[in-house]
């Protein structure tokens, strides 16, 4: 199992309450050396970013470069959408924009992860549909053919920043990749994301994994509302042992990328618990997929009273009240 994190974990943190961040971002090689237990890490590019020192420090630990995100949100000119705007011109920056990380992925050996955050809609009225869908797919297609040999992976989200994202779900995204129809073009499913549509995630993964069409992984937790983004499996364990089941029995073969936001809590640990939950989780899967159908009833049970010893948050009452105060000790604020 190949395990990688998102180093934007190590950022400022800024939301939209405390616009300048909760913490001074870490500089890359304090980040870099103090990463454990994994064995990638995945950023968004900016052209702000130190590339080459990021490069040398992830060679020097022996870490490889999972992913490379394209930030297609965070510039206002991207407000109305980036690879789906109606505007020829801003498309065609979106292109280009994507084009330079696709050279930079190309040359590190990591895949492209799309997350179109603007392309979407807010009001009534204020898309047209078919002309916003159609100027996806044929981006994706530009996208895909620029370099037929970095793998582009779509990440859909069904809101925010925009009120609908497109894709928005599974369904959508698997049309829209099928659409375009490029070998080299494919789908992250982040779990939160895959958690606020409400949509089954072992389904839709294996859905994905039946076409050919799961390239990446983002890992994280929430309550299911919105993007929490915490520590992966402090809330969703049984989901989880699931899908990850799934991907095993499917031939999952990528990454598995912790996607998480600490804003309040160590990075550090966030992403050791994180580590140390996906590892337990891969492992009980693992011995979940040698089970004989008939069997897997009982076998399950089995897993999920092993589940409740590990983590008390499965405890009713008071006592899951103490045991999750114990359990978030590991979360030393920064
Ligand atoms: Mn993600």
């Amino acid at each position: 199992m190949k395990i990688s994190a998102g180093l934007w974990a190590f950022g400022n943190m800024a939301d939209r309450f405390a616009t300048g961040g909760y913490r001074e971002p870490l500089n890359i090689t304090e980040v870099i050396g103090g990463l454990t237990g994994i064995s990638g890490v995945e950023f968004n590019y900016s052209p702000a970013l130190p590339i080459e020192e990021l490069k040398s420090a992830c060679a020097e630990k022996g870490l490889s470069i999972s992913s490379i995100g394209v930030d297609l949100f965070s510039d206002p000119k991207w407000k109305f959408g980036a690879l789906s705007s109606e505007d020829p011109n801003v498309r065609q920056q979106a292109l280009e924009h994507t084009y330079k990380v696709i050279d930079l992925a190309s040359d590190a050996g990591a895949l492209v992860n799309v997350w179109p955050g603007q392309d979407g809609y807010d009001y009534p009225f204020q898309n047209n549909y078919p002309i916003r869908w159609q100027n996806m797919v044929e981006s994706l297609e530009k996208l895909a053919d620029y370099n037929k040999s970095v793998k582009i992976s779509l990440e859909y989200k069904p809101r925010e920043p925009r009120v609908h994202e497109v894709p928005g779900n599974m369904g959508e995204a698997l049309l829209m990749v099928e659409e375009a129809n490029r070998r080299n073009l494919g789908i992250t499913i982040d779990v939160g994301h895959s958690l606020m549509v409400g949509e089954g995630l072992s389904h839709a993964l294996s859905l994905a994994l039946s076409k050919n069409k799961l390239f990446h992984l983002h890992l994280n937790d929430n309550f299911g509302l919105g993007d929490d983004d915490l520590a992966f499996g402090v809330v969703h364990r049984v989901e989880f042992l699931e899908m990850i089941y799934w991907a095993i029995k499917l031939g999952y073969d990528g990454w598995y990328s912790f996607d998480v936001f600490p804003y309040r809590e160590n990075p550090f640990r966030t992403i050791e618990v994180s580590t140390k939950n996906l590892l337990d989780l891969y492992e009980k899967a693992k011995k979940l997929t040698g089970v004989p159908d008939t069997q897997i009833g009982e076998r399950i049970s089995e897993v999920l009273q092993g589940l409740r010893r590990v983590n008390p948050i499965f405890q009713s009452g008071i006592k899951c009240l103490q045991s999750y105060f114990a359990f978030s000790v590991v979360f030393e604020p920064t």
